[in-house]
């Protein structure tokens, strides 16, 4: 039995449940409202004590980091395979999983927590903010949530993150004017980590990635919304999970 908590917006659970519908496995769902500080509930406290999404029960046991999660998922349920039959290509995968955990994350979080999280925190009272604050489990995210409670990013920690978008779009134009994907000529685990911060990137600046300068990039992300885990992913269970859609609910 598969249970995944797991946020609708959120790109690390992205990240899972495209794993898990393109293995064709089945799953319970626990969708947790980020904005609502669901995953600071002591009991989701238990199965992930760094109140983060996603978290992936298999059979009672809990597992937290997306990529350790696609990583177990493989292990697992090895078919279909979504990992590279030879060493290199399996090297390449395991470098975009890590591109994703590292450099797609951090160019994405700071312009999503700008637009999704600060809208909500900035509206809390200084003993709401301080009830909230108490519940965050870490010391790095108390400080994130507190920064876009009260006065947000900086300009240069902005432009820090479009950096990034930059680099990624840079680097895997140039890995996929060799094949079709980014470990090679079959979908891995390294286009499914890379796929929804791409995407992202896509939705929160347009004007830095939908330029000429990218044609490969953007046929691979057309090839991958051909696929019917597009849907379960960025469309799960109907609802529009992209950052501009969730923002309209958020603010509203
Ligand atoms: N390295 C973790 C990062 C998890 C993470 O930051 N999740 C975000 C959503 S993508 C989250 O739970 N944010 C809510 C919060 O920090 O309060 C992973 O890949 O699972």
């Amino acid at each position: 039995m598969l249970t995944l908590y797991h946020g609708l917006a959120s790109t690390c659970s992205k990240k899972v449940r495209m794993c898990l519908s393109e293995k064709g496995l089945a799953w319970e769902s626990h969708l947790l409202n980020l904005q609502k500080f669901e995953q600071h509930d002591p009991a989701y406290l238990k199965l992930n004590p760094k109140g983060v999404v996603p978290t992936l029960v298999h059979d009672g046991e809990a597992i937290c980091e997306s990529t350790h999660i696609i990583d177990y998922l493989e292990a697992t349920f090895p078919d279909p395979s979504l990992s590279p039959g030879d060493d290199a290509g399996r090297t390449r995968m395991t470098e975009w999983e890590q591109w994703s955990d590292e450099v797609g994350y951090a160019a994405v979080y700071v312009p999503t927590w700008d637009k999704l999280s600060r809208p909500v925190a900035e509206k809390l009272s200084d003993q709401e903010l301080e009830d909230v604050l108490e519940r965050v489990p870490t010391e790095e995210r108390r400080s994130r949530w507190q920064q876009v409670a009260r006065g947000g990013f900086t300009d240069a920690e902005l432009d820090g993150a479009y950096d990034k978008m930059w680099q990624t779009f840079d680097r895997m134009e140039l890995a996929l004017s060799d094949g079709i994907f980014l470990a090679g000529d079959e979908l891995s685990l390294g286009d499914i980590a890379m796929v929804p911060f791409v995407e992202r990137m896509t939705d929160l600046r347009p004007d830095i990635t939908d330029t000429e300068a990218y044609p490969s990039v953007h046929a691979w992300l057309a090839r991958l919304a051909e696929r019917p885990s597009w849907q379960d992913t960025f469309f799960f269970g109907g609802m529009d999970a992209r950052t501009s859609a969730v923002a309209k609910t958020v603010t509203s």
